[in-house]
């Protein structure tokens, strides 16, 4: 008989559908300083079996803000993901594709594009609302993170910043919830919940690198003349 990949696999069985389904996605496996080695499934990619012997792929996580209220905006992955299902997390996460575009290297384009593409697929955002070059690319992070012991994570991440007006339309297949907060509520949230409650990257985020970043983000926002210092 043919054995259909994922379908009669056991490290998929009893997961959903269409997560099963993009298990299929060819991510970019990389080298330990992010050259392009060969591409390999996303399945490939997540399994622990093969994160353990170093197999490692690019990814990229974007961190979107509302230009009029500096606010973050969080996700919370939908009980239908494979990997970290039900945590509070970034923005958006995905990985760049082994397709042509993606694959660019150059001023990040391939990430950007990814970028782009998974805002739309996850959270309804037109690609309009989130131009390309709007994004601003602030560095890479190599981490390693087991999810459930059978799946999880070891990537080159991408981290890109964007402030753009959005209309959101979450999927709910990806996103179960949203919720916009200011540096001030994101550390109460922080406080408030099990620290298991958050994905590892955006907690190692959170720690290294986010509010320097996102102060010096609202410092530029203030900054900006007034329409009433315009008028002087
Ligand atoms: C993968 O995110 C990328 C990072 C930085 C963890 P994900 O599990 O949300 O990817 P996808 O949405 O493609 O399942
Ligand atoms: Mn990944």
């Amino acid at each position: 008989s043919i054995q259909v990949e994922g379908s009669l696999d056991a490290s998929l069985a009893g997961h959903d559908e269409e997560q099963i389904r993009l298990m299929e996605e060819r991510c970019i496996v990389l080298s330990h300083d992010d050259q392009y080695v060969r591409d390999g499934s996303k399945k490939e990619c997540h399994l622990m079996t093969n994160i353990n012997k170093g197999l490692l792929h690019r990814a990229f996580s974007c961190f979107l803000f509302d230009p009029e209220s500096g606010k973050l905006l969080l996700q919370r992955r939908a009980l239908e993901k494979i990997t970290f299902p039900n945590m509070w997390t970034n923005t958006c996460c995905s990985h760049p594709l082994a397709i042509k575009g993606e694959l660019e290297e150059a001023e990040q384009i391939g990430a950007r594009r990814a970028a782009q593409r998974k805002l739309e697929h996850e959270l309804g955002i037109p690609a309009e609302q989130v131009p390309l070059d709007e994004f601003q690319f602030l560095t890479r992070i190599h981490y390693l993170a087991p999810s459930d012991g059978l799946w999880g994570e070891h990537e080159i991440d991408y981290i890109l910043f964007i402030t753009a007006p959005v209309t959101l339309k979450p999927n709910p297949n990806e996103v179960c919830d949203t919720r916009w907060v200011s540096p001030e509520e994101l550390r109460e949230l922080m406080e408030e919940l099990d620290p298991a409650a958050f994905t590892p990257w955006f907690k190692l985020i959170v720690a290294k690198f986010l509010f320097p970043w996102w102060s010096k983000l609202l410092e530029r926002r203030t900054s900006k003349p007034s329409s009433k210092t315009a008028q002087k």
